[in-house]
Order: structure tokens, then C-alpha cells, then sequence
């Protein structure tokens, strides 16, 4: 089994759209559902539909329980929303879904902005300036500290791995971004790889824990966040990668552009070389792209190019490794 190269979605999207997916050879999308939809009709339907195109969910996530405040700060509604996140959990696991995404960040990715920058073409492109972003106000009503964070990830975990573990679904734990030990006041949970083995362990190293593994977030902090191909290897033979963020960025912390893949200051290709070379098998896709333009299909016309550069590095990677990349029949 290839690679499994996936794009993010949503629910909805047009005919020609998933046209479009289908066309890049893509099977499989990482399908964002909004609460309301978040139900198995809902969701049924929109698998049948999909499947028309070829194409199938590989993960879900639902974006108010994949970064909610609530549980990761331990207010008083976080139990509520536990039931959520565990029904969300179910639902998955009903529709055949072996993935749900979750991420410590309960108030999102930090940038400084998205504009034009000295790296990205002219394209629209998200950037950090940790100087601008350091001296930002808390972003909720008081900081938060490692004990507490690591505290209700503790209980998030006890509330919610066993139903992973019941219902066959594994959790892809992204890290915080930028990868920081706090953002907006509150202390990260993931912004190295001991942080991801301090969570295994906390986890009884149950498979039901697994990793986004973000090779911007690492890029991002370079060395201070882990030894990428090392760690690539490492996760690897331990089948704890569910899905690979591909993306380059320009240099590391304290300042970063998100460039185009071919741009930033990480070789690419030897990191598509090390996946290829360690026999991973799960999912990948294009994190972020360019803003895109919307006589062009807008933010999913700007993801077709650094996809089938994606899809390219990985093709030359295979054959560089003796493989042959369409044994299976036409890319998945
Ligand atoms: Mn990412």
C-alpha cells in the first residue's frame, strides 16, 4: 500500500468540486463537519455522495470539539462537551471512519497575519512573527499553566480513549502551532517530541493515541522541536503516524513564512524520501496553501498545484527507491 494522499473538505462541496478532487488522484478527504451535520443521516448521505466521485473519508473532524476551549482549559462545561467529543467518536466509528483529529490549541493556530512576503511568489500566505505574536495579550480569561493543560488532557483522555478503543477509532493529535511552550497565555501541549512521548505514556501508550505529524510544526521549531527524519523513522516503526501535514516553510522561529514546498528552507523531497523509505502507509495531504484567487477556485484551486508537486516528490521518491509506485494500478 502506497502513501494515501488525501485533501482537506467540507461538507457540501459542489459536483465540480469533487470533480476537481477526483481529478488531481485523490481518493480519500479529511472531512470537516459542523455540528449540526455531525449525524449519522447526515453523514451518510454524504458518503454515498462522495463515493460517486470515487472518493472516501479517511478522517473527520468536527472544528468546535477538535479545538474546544472548554476541555482543553477544564471549565465548567467541559463535561458536556466530552459527551460530544465521545459521541462524535461513535458517529465515526459507525460510518467506517478510523480517524477523528484532535489539537491542544483552544484558540487556534497563532500568525501574525496572511499577506504577500518576501517568500511566497506574490501569493497570499500565512506568516509569524513571534516578536508581534509574544506580546499579544492572554487570549482568554487568565493564563493557563503545564499542569493544569497536561491536567485535563489527562482526563480528556480518560474520558475519551476508551470509547476511541471501543469504537475503533484513533485520535491524530496535532501540535500546537507555532510549535511554542505557550501561545495567548496558555501553556502548549505538544511543541516537541518529548511532549508526544509525555502524552504516549500518559495514554498507557494505547494505539488509540496517534500523531498528525505537522512537518511544518517541525520545521517550524527546527531543532528545538525534534530530529525530523529521526523522529519520522522512530514514529514510524511504532505505526503511531495517522496523517502527514506536508508543508515547507522559510525559516525557523522567531519568524516563518508558509512558502510553496519547493520554496522554503527544508529539502522536501528527502523528507518525502524518509516516509518512502520507513514504509509509511498512512495519509498525507497539503497543509495550508496559498490564499488563491476565487475566479480560480478559490482556496481548493490554490491547493491543486503544491498537491501534484506533493504527488510528484513522492513518485520520484518511490522510483529512487526501487519501487515501482503504480504496482497497485493508478496512484490511490
Ligand atoms: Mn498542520
Amino acid at each position: 500500500m502506497p502513501v494515501r494522499f488525501q485533501l482537506p473538505a467540507r461538507m457540501g462541496h459542489t459536483d465540480e468540486e469533487l470533480a476537481f478532487i477526483r481529478e488531481m488522484g485523490i481518493r480519500y478527504l479529511n472531512l470537516n463537519v459542523m455540528p449540526p451535520q455531525a449525524n449519522e443521516e447526515d453523514l451518510q448521505r454524504e458518503k454515498e455522495r462522495l463515493a460517486r466521485f470515487d472518493l472516501e473519508i479517511s478522517d473527520l473532524a468536527c472544528p468546535p470539539l477538535q479545538k474546544n476551549p472548554a476541555i482543553i482549559l477544564g471549565r465548567p462545561d467541559r463535561e458536556e462537551q466530552l459527551d460530544q467529543f465521545c459521541a462524535f467518536v461513535r458517529l465515526a466509528g459507525r460510518m467506517g471512519v478510523k480517524i477523528v483529529s484532535v489539537a491542544w490549541q483552544p484558540n487556534g493556530i497563532f500568525r501574525t497575519g496572511r499577506a504577500c512576503r518576501p517568500c511566497t511568489r506574490g501569493g497570499v500566505s500565512a506568516y509569524a512573527d513571534m516578536a508581534e505574536i509574544a506580546a499579544r495579550p492572554v487570549s482568554n480569561d487568565r493564563e493557563y499553566g503545564e499542569e493544569e493543560i497536561w491536567a485535563n488532557f489527562a482526563y480528556f483522555l480518560r474520558r475519551v480513549l476508551p470509547v476511541c478503543e471501543a469504537s475503533g477509532v484513533r485520535l491524530a493529535l496535532h501540535p500546537n502551532d507555532p510549535p511554542v511552550k505557550s501561545l495567548g497565555g496558555v501553556h502548549s501541549l505538544i511543541y516537541n517530541t518529548d511532549c508526544y512521548e509525555r502524552a504516549f505514556r500518559l495514554a498507557n501508550n494505547s494505539p488509540a493515541l496517534g500523531i498528525k505529524l505537522c512537518v511544518g510544526c517541525w520545521l517550524e521549531g527546527g531543532e528545538a522541536f525534534g530530529n525530523l527524519m529521526e523522529d519520522i523513522r522512530s514514529l514510524c516503526e511504532r505505526d503511531k503516524i495517522l496523517v502527514v501535514h506536508f508543508r515547507n516553510v522559510s525559516g525557523r522561529l522567531p519568524y516563518f513564512e508558509e512558502t510553496l514546498s519547493e520554496d522554503g528552507y527544508a529539502d522536501m523531497y528527502a523528507i518525502m524520501k524518509q516516509f518512502v523509505r520507513c514504509g509509511y502507509e498512512g495519509y498525507m495531504s497539503v497543509d495550508h496553501a496559498f490564499a488563491g484567487y476565487p475566479s480560480m477556485g478559490g482556496t481548493l484551486g490554490a491547493f491543486a498545484y503544491p498537491t501534484g508537486h506533493m504527488k510528484g516528490l513522492w513518485e520520484a521518491a518511490m522510483r529512487e527507491c526501487g519501487q515501482n509506485p503504480y504496482s497497485g494500478g493508478p496512484s490511490a
